[in-house]
């Protein structure tokens, strides 16, 4: 499998990644839209100690009263590659007494030579993120702590994405959570792609101001550099309308790290506590067949 796609080049100091997939044929340039996020409340259920417990979602209200309770999980994970400060940037994390994954694991500690990055870490990295992404448990997530330069990877999700309403519409499809948010979270770069890793419609940047707490309140672990546990923060999430992307369906998107320059975001944009290193889990609801519907059934 080929990796290393990403173009990096120099700018203002920091590693950036340009155009994202070099290709024979020319690239379509992707339009980098604002994203109006749709309201929504988060159901979670947790069971364990804070911070280190499982944490399940249940499902997923909309200011409309109508409720969603199937999701879709990631099945393959693309193009995962990193640059910037490392090793020790980027980890996937679960809370040490989660169930469903064997436990957190480092990027460069992945083909047993911590000392340096290979492809090899890379190609392993890429299956712990599916392990943290395959079920519906908040508190396995995708970790890049502060050192972390960038990222960017493409989850094919196990069945297509597709909109409940091809305009505008309030239901948020797209399903991002990520530790540490309430206004500081992360921000990110979300694009459909198709097979070949090309973007299909438009390029979302995602700020921060979007996100919203869990009901009850859920919490994800922080973890020291040895992986040990340390301490936990809250998970926020945002719902995004899959006609934001500028498509009405998809199967991959890759997810990237906000660059300075790019996609319309500066690092002059960040307020206090914001940053660009994303620590976060990613579901689709799944807005067909469903035979009956969770808000039809009311609570
Ligand atoms: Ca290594
Ligand atoms: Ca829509
Ligand atoms: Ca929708
Ligand atoms: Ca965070």
């Amino acid at each position: 499998m080929k990796k290393r796609e990403i173009k990096v080049a120099a700018y203002g100091g920091l590693a950036v990644l340009t155009a994202g997939v070099a290709f024979g044929g020319s690239d379509p340039a992707p339009t980098t839209v604002d994203l109006e996020t749709v309201g929504a409340s988060f159901r979670v259920l947790s069971e364990g100690t804070i911070g280190r417990g499982d944490v399940t979602l249940d499902s997923v209200e909309f200011d409309d009263g109508r409720r969603w309770n199937k999701f879709i999980h990631a099945s393959k994970i693309t193009e995962f590659d990193t640059q910037g400060s490392l090793p020790g940037g980027v980890k996937i994390t679960t809370g040490p007494d989660t169930t469903g994954n064997a436990g957190p694991s480092s990027l460069e500690g992945m083909d047993g030579d911590s000392s340096s990055i290979s492809d090899a870490d890379h190609d392993l990295f890429a299956d712990r993120i599916l392990a943290a992404y395959k079920d519906d448990n908040l508190n396995h997530f995708f970790d890049t702590n502060s050192k972390a330069g960038s990222f960017s990877y493409v989850v094919e999700f196990e069945k297509e994405v597709r909109d409940n309403d091809s305009g505008p519409d309030n239901v948020g499809e797209i399903l991002w959570f990520e530790r540490g948010g309430n206004g500081s979270n992360s921000w990110i770069v979300f694009e459909a792609v198709d097979e070949l890793g090309r973007v299909v419609g438009n390029t979302v940047l995602v700020s921060p101001q979007h996100d919203a707490h869990t009901e009850p309140r859920a919490y994800g672990a922080t973890l020291r550099d040895d992986l040990s546990y340390k301490s936990y923060q809250a998970m926020t999430a945002v719902a995004v309308d899959v006609s934001s992307l500028g498509v009405s369906s998809f199967k991959r998107l890759r997810v990237r790290s906000a660059m300075n320059g790019y996609d319309g975001f500066s690092t002059s944009m960040m307020q206090s506590g914001q940053d660009v290193n994303a620590d976060f889990k990613l579901m689709v609801i799944q807005t067909y067949d469903i035979s009956m519907p969770a808000w039809a059934l009311g609570d």
